[in-house]
């Protein structure tokens, strides 16, 4: 996993102690690494408050230091890293994201994943809007034996996760998985659409969805930030699916997600086969980029 990821290693290889040269090089490639300038800074900050208080220069030690930061960072709040799946049945997951982010294919990864442990999955088609969208998922869901409902294409949305979630209820399902359209995070009816799924689901289950999770590409950097700020107003993220972190992806825009908006990275893909995805790991995660 993170196989591309940002590796800051020959910065430890360069430098045994800590000069300006050292400082402003791990500051910048922390940058380069898509964590935002802001959080950079905060970290950066924080580990020469503790080399100027405590004398220490031996970059090895500051390294240590640095990854205790970041993975303070990422560890999760009272919101888990791992799903959440309720005492009440079945959990209903809600997946949104732009177009291509990777939120069908993720669909079919986690059913998956949640299917090998036993649990019974239904994928709702509500993304009813992308040409061959419907098709797309009911493809996965037939090679997993896992059913898929779905309308007709430009169906109201609403109506197929109230199905869904009807079926659920009569199969005695765990878990319901949300497919929507892909949006322009800037486009407001769409997020209008989203924002009536979410009533649909809160009216029939009488509570919130258990997961909205946003899916982000990890190679689209530091417009991810805007992406779930924008997301998160509208509708309330509970978690991120990171994608494509095979490619060339510098995944640091996780810890300023997580940082500045407090929502936690949930799960990672990392392929485009149906077993490439699990569960964010903070500690591999930070191995890969610090080094
Ligand atoms: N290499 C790689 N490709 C991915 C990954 N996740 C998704 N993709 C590809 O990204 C493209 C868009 O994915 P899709 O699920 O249709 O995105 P959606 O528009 O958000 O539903 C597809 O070609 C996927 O195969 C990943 O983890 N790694
Ligand atoms: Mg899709």
């Amino acid at each position: 996993m993170f196989k591309l990821l940002k590796n800051l290693n020959y910065i430890w290889n360069k430098f045994t102690k800590a000069g300006d040269d050292f400082w402003d090089l791990l500051e910048e490639e922390l940058i380069l690494g898509n964590i935002s300038f802001e959080t950079a800074d905060i970290l950066i900050k924080k580990l020469k408050e503790y080399s100027y208080k405590e004398n220490i220069i031996d970059a090895s030690i500051l390294k240590a230091r640095l990854k205790e930061y970041i993975l303070e960072i990422l560890q999760p709040d009272e919101n888990n890293h791992s799903l959440n799946m309720g005492p009440l049945k079945p959990a209903i997951f809600l997946i949104v994201g732009v177009n291509g982010a990777g939120k069908t294919s993720s669909i079919a990864k986690l059913a998956n994943l949640l299917a090998k442990k036993g649990k019974k999955v239904i994928i709702s088609a509500a993304d009813t809007f992308r040409a061959a969208a419907i098709e797309q998922i009911q493809y996965f869901g037939e090679k997993m034996g896992i059913e898929v409902v779905h309308h007709q294409r430009f169906s109201d949305p609403g109506a197929v996760v109230f199905d869904s979630i009807d079926k659920a209820t009569a199969k005695d399902a765990d878990i319901v998985i949300i497919d929507t359209a892909g949006r322009m995070q800037t486009s407001s009816n769409l997020m209008d659409e989203l924002k009536k799924i979410k009533r649909v689901i809160m009216k029939k289950i009488g509570r919130e969805p258990d997961e909205i999770l946003l899916v982000i590409d990890s190679n689209v950097g530091q417009n991810a930030k805007s992406q779930a700020e924008i997301f998160n107003d509208s509708i309330g993220v509970t978690g991120i699916i990171l994608t494509k972190t095979d490619s060339t992806s510098k995944g640091g825009i996780v810890i300023t997600i997580k940082n500045d908006l407090k929502i936690p990275i949930k799960l990672v893909t990392y392929g485009e086969k149906i077993e490439n995805i699990d569960y964010f790991d903070p500690n591999e995660f930070v191995n890969e980029m610090i080094g």
